[in-house]
């Protein structure tokens, strides 16, 4: 049995239980192959046992008193998963659904995208239980001060420096930044996606959704092919969907969908990106108020969806954008896109796709950009921002933007000139996976055995 399966079999083994990790590891130990072959130095020296156990997991009770005056306890997290290239980086989740699978799952994925970012940056995730939908602003402020009391003597500047993620936007890491000041006195960049009034950059709100976009205008370039005019689809109405959405548009295509947990909207004249920021940004409302608001909107409900199927992927597109969350394009999604003549499908959200949809892409032989290449510019951006942070300076809009734009053109280039330099001149996630793999695999053998 090869070194990869023998890995692979002892992985799921040991946590049958954690299916979301055991499927990032699948995804990614899957496309070694070529470059383990070739190089017994990563068995010799242990790197596949080592990279798949997180370096250190920290789990922590959070007791908190909601605004009723009744006393709640959460699950909190931190896996700093692997430091070998830089600082433990990675965002923060509070959804009903975390569990040490979900959170494991994003850390593995977090040390290769962040890798590929070329910044210098190792990996990390973390998150509660804890269900933000419906709170009162008061109980959000207090959930996040119970969180950072409980986190923030294991982070730092050059430690670990969490950010945002599902759950977590502006709003939550003001908070945290202001629990750990109190806490520490000290006044340092230690969250990113801060305000700017304190440390934040511009352009961080936007990267996530703008670097996807970016990322697929270098993809289909690959094959003299532009966004202009094209009908576009995308999931998700939070932060990385929206400013996906908005960036379509800013280049004269149509992305004519976005969905939440509850229901899909259609909006065969185009997604307004004004209504969905005053649904979404400032009314926290559902995607109802959104067709409420346009004539032209259709909503569906999760409830009507086709049978076991996701309606945005219905959709005929162009090119398809998942931003909302793991797992929300299956094999049957995945089929119906390409015989609707789906071209390209950038993954802003972590693993949206699951492994067989994935097949389907490459089977195709359509556009895939994996997510830890494609949604890579959000964590870039957080790194600019720890940058000018360390360097008490503010870059303009322009400056970060151009650099993220140049970030995401380099990752593309590594992604695809090493998927070429394996021999599979088309498959993204294995020049990803490789190319990010080789960087964190060699910094660790130049290490030690730590
Ligand atoms: P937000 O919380 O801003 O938005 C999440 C969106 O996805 C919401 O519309 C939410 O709907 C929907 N959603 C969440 N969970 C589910 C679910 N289980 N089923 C259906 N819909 C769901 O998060 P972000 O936009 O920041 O994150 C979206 C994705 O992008 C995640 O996979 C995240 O890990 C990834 N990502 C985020 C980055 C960032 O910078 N923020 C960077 C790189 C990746 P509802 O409001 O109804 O729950
Ligand atoms: O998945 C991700 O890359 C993020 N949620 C952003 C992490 C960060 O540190 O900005």
């Amino acid at each position: 049995m090869s070194y990869i399966d023998r890995t692979l079999e002892m992985v799921s083994k040991r946590y049958y239980y954690q299916a979301e990790f055991l499927q990032a590891v699948k995804e990614v130990l899957g496309t070694l192959r070529p470059l383990l072959d070739s190089n017994p130095k990563y068995e010799k020296n242990h790197i596949l046992e080592r990279i798949v156990e997180p370096e250190r997991s920290i789990k922590f009770r959070i007791p908190w008193t909601n605004d009723k005056g009744e006393l709640e306890v959460n699950r909190g997290y931190r896996i700093q998963f692997n430091s070998a290239l830089g600082p433990y980086k990675g965002g923060l989740r509070f959804h009903p659904s975390v569990t040490p699978s979900i959170l494991k799952f994003l850390g593995f994925e977090q040390i290769f995208k962040n890798a590929l970012s070329g910044l210098s940056i190792g990996g990390a995730k973390g998150g509660s239980d804890f269900d933000p939908h419906g709170r009162s602003d008061v109980d959000i402020m207090r959930f996040c001060q119970a969180f950072m009391l409980r986190l923030y003597e294991y982070i730092g500047p050059t430690i670990d420096v969490p950010a945002g993620d599902i759950g977590v936007g502006g709003r939550e890491v003001g908070f945290m930044y202001g629990t750990y000041k109190q806490l520490t006195h000290k006044y340092e960049g230690v969250l990113t996606g801060k305000n700017l009034l304190f440390g934040g950059s511009l352009a961080r709100t936007e990267a996530t959704g703008y670097g996807n976009v970016y990322f697929a205008l270098n993809m289909l370039a690959s094959r003299n092919l532009g966004l202009e005019g094209k009908v576009c689809t995308v999931s998700g109405a939070g932060n990385v969907a929206t400013y996906c959405v908005e960036k379509l548009q800013q280049l004269g295509a149509k992305p004519v969908t976005v969905s939440d947990s509850r229901g899909s909207i259609y909006d065969k004249d185009g997604i307004d990106v004004a209504v969905l920021k005053q649904v979404k940004e400032v009314e926290h409302a559902s995607l109802t108020r959104y067709a409420e608001l346009r004539p032209s909107a259709q909503y569906v409900a999760v409830k009507d969806y086709p049978e076991g199927r996701h309606f945005v992927w219905t959709v005929p597109c162009f090119a398809a954008f998942p931003c909302a969350t793991q797992n929300e394009v299956n094999e049957a999604d995945a089929k119906e896109l390409i015989k609707n003549g789906c071209q390209c499908v950038s993954e802003g959200a972590n693993m949206p796709s699951t492994l067989e949809a994935i097949q389907q892409y490459l089977g195709a032989g359509i556009l895939y950009g994996p997510a830890k290449a494609a949604n890579a510019g959000g964590v870039s951006v957080s790194q600019l921002e720890m940058a000018q942070n360390a360097h008490m300076v503010h870059w303009t809009f322009d400056e970060v933007d151009n650099r993220l734009k140049g970030i995401m053109h380099n990752i593309y280039t590594r992604a695809s000139e090493t998927a070429k330099e394996f021999g599979s001149p088309d498959n993204l996630l294995l020049g990803a996976n490789i190319s990010a793999f080789r960087e964190v695999a060699d910094a660790m053998i130049l290490q030690g055995d730590y």
